[in-house]
């Protein structure tokens, strides 16, 4: 499997709880590399922007509210098979589904606070990394 990078979001759940840290610990723990990391508070626009392709669906409103009602971690993570890995590590969009042990499940409140969020594949892993980092912010790695 090649290396690949995948776009994270700790939450703002998980933020007000203060499990930014712990959250970030596990990943680097399961093996993923950061090669960007920003600490940021979106605007409602910005999180309509960057959910843009659930506009329509009728949880949109509620989840642009939330992810713009508090501070989150941006991160780019790198690691062997990393969209797939982890979307393993912190298990199914709902916490009440999600598998014991996973991030979701540890630190998520229901379906539409779940926690973090996770590239789906390598396209919008691609679109979400250049969504929120510039070239020069998520370097490739120096040999
Ligand atoms: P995931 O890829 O697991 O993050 O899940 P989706 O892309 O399907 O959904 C993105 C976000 O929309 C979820 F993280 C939370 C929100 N959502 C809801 O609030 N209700 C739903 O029924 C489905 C998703």
């Amino acid at each position: 499997m090649p290396t690949q990078r995948t776009l994270s979001i700790i939450k703002p759940d998980a933020m007000e709880k203060s499990s930014g840290g712990a959250i970030l610990a596990r990943f680097q723990e399961e093996g993923f590399l950061v090669r960007g990391l920003k600490h940021i508070h979106l605007t409602r626009a910005q999180a309509e922007g960057f959910y843009a392709e659930h506009r329509g669906r009728g949880f949109f409103d509620e989840l642009v509210t939330f992810m713009s009602r508090g501070p989150v971690i941006v991160l780019c993570l790198e690691r062997e098979d990393a969209i797939a890995k982890y979307r393993e590590v912190i298990g199914a969009t709902d916490p009440a589904k999600a598998a014991p042990g996973t991030i979701r499940k540890l630190y998520g409140n229901n379906v539409g606070e779940n926690a973090v969020h996770g590239s789906d594949s390598e396209k919008s892993a691609a679109r979400e990394i250049a969504y929120f980092f510039a070239g020069y912010e998520a370097a490739p790695t120096a040999e």
